[in-house]
């Protein structure tokens, strides 16, 4: 398949590009880039403003899109929400249930959070009063769940948690941790941003009342996400924003909203966004999402196996992410060196600083590992690792 992604075809300081980065952002096949050229050649409008042909057309494939993602992780298409990106997803589902919070509720979330879901708590938290109970991992790095359920209670709210770690890895029991929070008459939202494009997700099995995540990170351009919600909930909730496209009726005196989703969309829409994403997600299901995720967990359980003489953090079972250290180094030296060597890889506090501070750690450097990533490039990763721990 990498002949279908032209950036694999890139040059960088006069090597090969490989390209470990993926937790950040993929890359996006030819399919995909086609698929939004296509709709700005032949189908560019706004949705559902007009009665001519392109807006007729552009409006069914936007609701074309939202099918599709609902089917992907077995929703309701009025349960799709699009969003700019998980940030804005997790951000709304705390704005919304901030009038819902009180002084004596508790917001449980856990350490291992990325700012994108432990900020909007935090905030929320403090304005409402609200006590923000934060769940520790084990040793190893995964979720301490006798931690978990010891401190979910009868005043517990909110569960807000991530499935996969960005840093670590580590995927989170969801289905369970969804169970024992509404055994305790609290709502579930889960951080998809690092699993939906890596393993197969079922919202109906998860049983999970909100989930958000990103299309930048499965194949599709940047600036779409997606707020999966329980349609009774939605549909229980006052709009964050108002304006064009999400009013059914508004007069002197009076004011009705579109029944979700549309009541959360006021304004233009990313229309090539959901055109993108729709095309993402045909590629990875012409894969198969469990050929995607057996892939990564094989590169990963390679690269983990090999990687000697270096500090590595998280559980042994986790998805396509290597948090490591060598040594003392600065993980930034570390990267630009991988760079040096056309091996693109993040480094830093990964937006992770709650869980960088419980590991003591000031960064680290990670690979991320996607569907067009090889062995051979995950070995030659492995090498320049072991040239620069020389140096160290
Ligand atoms: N993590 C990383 O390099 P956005 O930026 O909204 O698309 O995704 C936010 C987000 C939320 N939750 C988790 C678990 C994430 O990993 C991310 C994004 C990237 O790790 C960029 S900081």
């Amino acid at each position: 398949m990498r002949k279908d992604f032209p950036i694999l075809q890139r040059m960088v300081n006069g090597k090969p590009l490989v390209y470990l980065d993926n937790a950040a952002t993929t890359q996006k096949p030819v399919q995909v880039i086609e698929a939004v050229k296509d709709f700005y050649e032949n189908h560019n409008a706004n949705l559902g403003r007009g009665v001519h042909t392109l807006g007729l057309e552009a409006t069914e494939m936007f609701e074309d899109a939202r099918r599709k993602v609902a089917k992907f992780i077995n929703a309701r298409a009025e349960e799709i929400v699009f969003t700019n990106n998980a940030t804005q997803g997790l951000n709304m589902v705390a704005m919304l249930y901030e009038n819902r919070l009180a002084k004596f509720d508790e917001v449980v979330t856990t350490i291992m959070e990325h700012h994108s879901d432990y900020t909007p708590w935090k905030v929320i938290s403090q304005k409402t009063g609200a006590k923000l109970r934060v769940i520790d991992i084990t040793d190893d790095g995964s979720l301490d769940m006798g931690d978990y359920r010891r401190r979910i209670g009868n005043n517990t709210t909110v569960v807000a948690a991530t499935h996969v770690s960005n840093v670590l890895g580590t995927v989170n029991p969801a289905k369970e941790m969804t169970k024992i929070a509404h055994e305790n008459g609290a709502l579930f939202v889960l951080d998809g941003a690092q699993s939906v494009a890596h393993m197969k997700t079922d919202v109906k099995r998860l049983d999970c009342d909100f989930m958000a995540f990103s299309g930048h990170k499965m194949l599709a351009p940047t600036g779409i996400g997606v707020l999966y919600g329980k349609y009774d909930l939605l549909e229980d909730m006052d709009p964050l924003f108002t304006g064009g496209g999400m009013v059914s009726k508004t007069y002197p005196g009076d004011i009705e909203f579109l029944k979700p989703p549309r009541r959360f969309e006021a304004g233009t829409q990313n229309v090539e966004g959901t055109i993108g994403l729709s095309a993402a997600i045909d590629y990875l299901e012409k894969i198969g999402m469990d050929k995607v995720h057996k892939h990564e967990v094989e590169l990963t359980k390679h690269a983990m196996d090999n990687l000697r003489g270096v500090d590595i953090y998280g559980p042994e079972e986790r998805t396509g992410i290597v948090s490591f250290n060598i040594g003392k180094m600065d993980p930034h030296d570390v990267a630009t060196m991988m760079d040096e060597n056309g091996i693109a890889i993040r480094s830093g506090q990964h937006c992770a600083q709650p869980l960088m501070h419980r590991l003591k750690l000031e960064g680290t450097a990670r690979m991320s590992f996607y569907i067009y990533n090889t062995l051979d490039e995950v070995d030659y990763a492995l090498g320049v690792i072991k040239k620069i721990k020389s140096l160290a």
